[in-house]
Formats: structure tokens, sequence, C-alpha cells
């Protein structure tokens, strides 16, 4: 069992993962005592009844369950979640457990430097990997997004969901992210300059349905093109 420095808020936002929750809940506190860890959901009102299983499951665990009825999005929802954070660290990670809740402690190690702004979950650096049953058009669409995006950060695994950071170094009003992709987004908007990667093995959703589809690719599109405006207009236009 692994007792973190300072108490750890970790963020996960959900849309349809009734399944996830409880494996979910049970592997981040086998793994961080509950003494120190709030699990906050940021739920967009699902239809499966995600909101109603984390409250069920809040009688068992340090959870609290944040719902949105009137937006709908990752990023938002993340950006909501550090909003709600209890406190100053904070690890954003996905709800269907292709983040291994076991790597936490890898990243808060790695965050226990100061001069580190973030750890990312990696699956891009020496030893971390996609779990094999990843399609090939998925691993075709990750290198795109991630080529578009080399240009604004030297961090290899820029599109990752699982990283640890400290909330003062975010300004949340400098934040105006469309889509997924918020990690790219929290990088060139507070300047993240020595972000760790910490590696990964990223495996397959353990059960639901994906809400990656087209119009979320042409999502991602447009936050690039807002991102490269920022970079280079200096941060004075923040479309
Ligand atoms: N609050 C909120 N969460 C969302 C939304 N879309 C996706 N999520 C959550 O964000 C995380 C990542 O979404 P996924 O659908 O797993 O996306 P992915 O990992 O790229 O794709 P798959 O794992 O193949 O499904 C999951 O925990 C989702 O439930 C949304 O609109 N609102
Ligand atoms: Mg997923």
């Amino acid at each position: 069992m692994f007792t973190p420095r300072a108490p750890v808020t970790i963020v996960v936002p959900t849309y349809d993962e009734h399944e996830n929750l409880e494996p979910l809940a049970e592997r981040i506190f086998a793994t961080l005592s509950a003494d120190h860890t709030e699990l906050l959901i940021l739920d967009d009102n699902s239809p499966d009844g995600t909101a109603a299983e984390a409250e069920r499951l809040a009688k068992k665990f340090p959870i609290r369950c944040v719902v949105r009825r009137d937006a709908r999005g990752l990023a938002t929802a993340v950006i909501a979640g550090i909003a709600a954070a209890q406190n100053d660290v904070v690890v954003v990670m996905d709800a269907d457990l292709s983040h291994p809740p076991e790597q936490i402690p890898a990243l808060l190690n790695a965050l226990d430097n100061p001069s580190v702004d973030a750890a990312v979950g990696s699956r891009f650096v020496a030893g971390g990997k996609v779990d094999l049953h990843w399609p090939a058009h998925r691993r075709l669409n990750s290198w795109v997004g991630r080529v578009l995006a080399r240009p604004l950060t030297s961090v290899r695994d820029m599109m990752a969901g699982f990283f640890a950071f400290r909330r003062q170094t975010v300004r949340l009003e400098a934040l105006h992210p469309v889509g997924y992709k918020i990690l790219l987004e929290l990088i060139v908007r507070n300047r993240w300059h020595n972000v760790v990667e910490v590696p990964i093995t990223f495996s397959d959703r353990a059960a639901g349905q994906t809400k990656l589809n087209i119009a979320e690719q042409v999502r991602y599109l447009r936050h690039l093109g807002r991102l490269y405006t920022c970079v280079l207009t200096g941060g004075t236009k923040r479309p």
C-alpha cells in the first residue's frame, strides 16, 4: 500500500462507465491509502447510471461524484475536476482501466521533485507499451495525431490521459480546450517545460463502448489550430 507524501485527488471523467467504476475503485484503493486519496468522478449525466454507481461506491470508498447536466466533453470535464479537487496534487486518468492504477505511485514519485511540472504515464518511451489488441487504425490515428502535435512539445505521449501535476501550476482561466486532449492543452497553455514520462502499459478498455469517433478527430484538428495560434502569438491571442 502506497501512502502519498501529500493528499491526492484522482480526477476521472466518465461517460457511460457504469461497469468499470467498481474495479477501478477497487484497484485504486488497493494501491493508494484511502486516508490520503480522493477519487473525484466527473460525469456528464451518463444515461447508463454511472453517477448512481459512483454514489453507491462512495459508501465504501472516499469517492465524490460531480454531475454536469448542461455540458459534455472530456477535456472540459477534467478542468471542472481540477477546479473541484480538494487537494493540490492531482492525477487524471480514464475510467475504463486502460490506465493501470498500480502505476499511480510511480507518477507521484516523479512529481516529488519540485522542479517537475507534470508526470505522464507514457506509452511511447522505453518500457512503455500499447496492448497488442489495439487495432491498426487506432495505432495509425494515434501516430498521425502525435506527429501533428510534435512541434508544440517534446513530450512523446502528449495525447496521454494519465498524468499527475500540482494544481497550483495550472491557470484554469487560461484553458480553452475542445475535445479530448487535455494534457496537450495543459502543457502548452501553462508552459510546462519539465514533464517527466513514466512508462506504462496501456490496455484495451475493460468494458463499455468507446466515445472516440470522427467528430472527435475533427475537434482535435480544431484544438491543434487553437494551440498553434496561442504559441505563434506568444499567448497574446487566446482562441
Ligand atoms: N465527462 C465526460 N467523460 C468522457 C466524455 N467522453 C469520454 N469520456 C471519458 O473519458 C475517458 C476516455 O474516453 P474513452 O472513450 O475511453 O476514449 P479512448 O480511451 O480514446 O477510447 P477507448 O478506450 O477505445 O474507448 C473515459 O473515462 C470516458 O468515460 C465526455 O463527453 N464527458
Ligand atoms: Mg479508453
